[in-house]
């Protein structure tokens, strides 16, 4: 029996009363697509059997630097995190999977966690360690780096903690261990980049010979923050060179927040894809720097495109072609289970729209450099509103087509505020 948060009877009550609206737009955008050539069903069947995985510590209110504003209600617990997650994947039929973070999910039972996570439907994605912050009791401190750490016994804590990521992940079932390190510098002079990038290698090294033989490591590159004069995994060219050292099995991971401004991320995919190294995402959207801001809220653009060179990759996987998705965002203001259900949607819109390009003409546009006819091709799909097609797509599998509407008559948030513990005040994502 799967356990249902929301009440089911809720969903299908709030559908009827849209289904006639939805319909109607759905059989416009289908005429419209047909004149295109473009078959909407199988448009909704893609739609239908793509994913993004969102993080258990987005479940919470984030914070900035400054404070944390906490939302009554909110989940204190990896158990009232997956509790939150099945919401989303209730409403909004996109989101199975819960990447975990070590040690903030930690439990006793793994194996019981992972059918806790089973009985709402959902299941674990990649496993992130974390050696960015000291735990209570841990003997070595990160404060001058983890992995990267001059210091022998803290680069062998950090390993073995990646390495207890990588056990727990089996009892979880995932297959997948996202190393991001804060590990860099706030002074000019203050290590080697040289050979700080080495012990980093070395290190990593390490983590990567305890990984099972059908595991991927993804290493997650980050030009700043907490190091703010220079990081060692900073760029994508750092990542990519690690990851070529490291082997077959390790890969980059893009975060869309951790680049330059102005950054041609979309490039950078088309790069990795290109050398087989592009492991996966972090979608998060900014304005100014990592500024971790719901997935395209400030540049839907630039999702789109990022999900077009998906598209091209896919249809040309040289090789190799599975990369991980995952939401990465912290949620200051709103509720989190709202801004990953619109971010979900938003992700899913960019994927979908992706493969409204007419690649054929696309390509025939390039090939003769007609410049105008390739970028109206492409503008065409971005400006298609795919959304009758994710919503039909949502109402089929069970979930919500206003999904916001339900959830706020689901009063769920209110309802947790009451049996839910308080949060702190305490400042950052945790
Ligand atoms: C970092 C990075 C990692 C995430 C932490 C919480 O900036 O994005 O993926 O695990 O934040
Ligand atoms: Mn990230
Ligand atoms: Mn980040």
């Amino acid at each position: 029996m799967q356990n249902t948060v929301i009440s089911p009877d809720l969903i299908e009550q709030d559908n009827a009363a849209r289904l006639d609206a939805l319909e109607e737009d759905y059989a416009a955008l289908s005429r419209a697509l047909e004149r295109r050539g473009i078959a909407i069903g199988q448009v909704k069947e893609r739609a239908k059997d793509w994913s993004v995985a969102v993080p258990s510590w987005g479940a919470g209110r984030g914070g900035t630097r400054f404070a944390k504003f906490p939302l009554a209600g909110e989940p204190t617990n990896i158990h009232e995190k997956l509790e939150d997650c099945a919401v989303i994947h209730q409403l909004g039929r996109t989101t199975p999977g819960v990447s975990p973070h070590f040690p903030w999910d930690r439990v006793e039972d793994y194996s019981a966690l992972r059918e806790e996570a089973e009985s709402y439907g959902l299941h674990f994605d990649a496993v992130n360690s974390n050696t960015f912050q000291d735990q209570q009791d841990q003997p070595q401190s990160y404060a001058t780096g983890s992995l990267s750490s001059t210091l022998e016994p803290t680069r062998r804590q950090a390993i073995e903690h990646n390495v207890e990521c990588i056990e727990i992940g089996r009892h979880l079932g995932s297959d997948r261990l996202t190393v991001w390190v804060g590990d860099g510098t706030n002074f000019p002079g203050q290590q080697d980049m040289g050979r700080s990038f080495d012990r980093y290698l070395d290190a990593a090294a390490e983590v990567y010979a305890a990984l099972p033989a059908d595991w991927t490591m993804m290493l997650e590159h980050k030009m700043f923050e907490p190091a703010f004069y220079s990081s060692v995994i900073s760029d994508w060219g750092s990542s990519l060179m690690a990851a070529q050292e490291l082997g077959e099995q390790c890969k980059c991971l893009v975060d869309l927040g951790h680049h330059a401004p102005n950054v041609n991320i979309e490039q950078i995919v088309a790069r990795l894809h290109r050398a087989g190294k592009l492991g996966g995402f972090h979608f998060n959207d900014s304005k100014y720097g990592d500024d971790d801001l719901d997935s395209g809220s400030i540049n839907p653009h630039q999702l789109f495109l990022v999900f077009n060179e998906l598209a091209e990759a896919e249809t040309a996987p040289r090789g190799g072609f599975d990369p991980a998705y995952m939401i990465d965002q912290s949620h200051n203001v709103t509720d989190p289970i709202e801004s990953m259900l619109s971010s979900a949607e938003t992700i899913a819109g960019c994927h979908a729209r992706a493969w409204l390009v007419d690649r054929e003409a696309l390509h025939a546009a390039q090939e003769s450099n007609d410049v105008m006819l390739a970028f109206r091709t492409l503008r065409q799909a971005y400006e298609t509103d795919v959304g009758p097609i994710l919503a039909m797509a949502r109402m089929e599998q069970g979930g919500a087509i206003d999904w916001l509407g339900t959830y706020r008559a689901s009063q769920h948030r209110e309802r947790k505020a009451q049996e839910r513990r308080a949060v702190g005040l305490g400042a950052g994502i945790v």
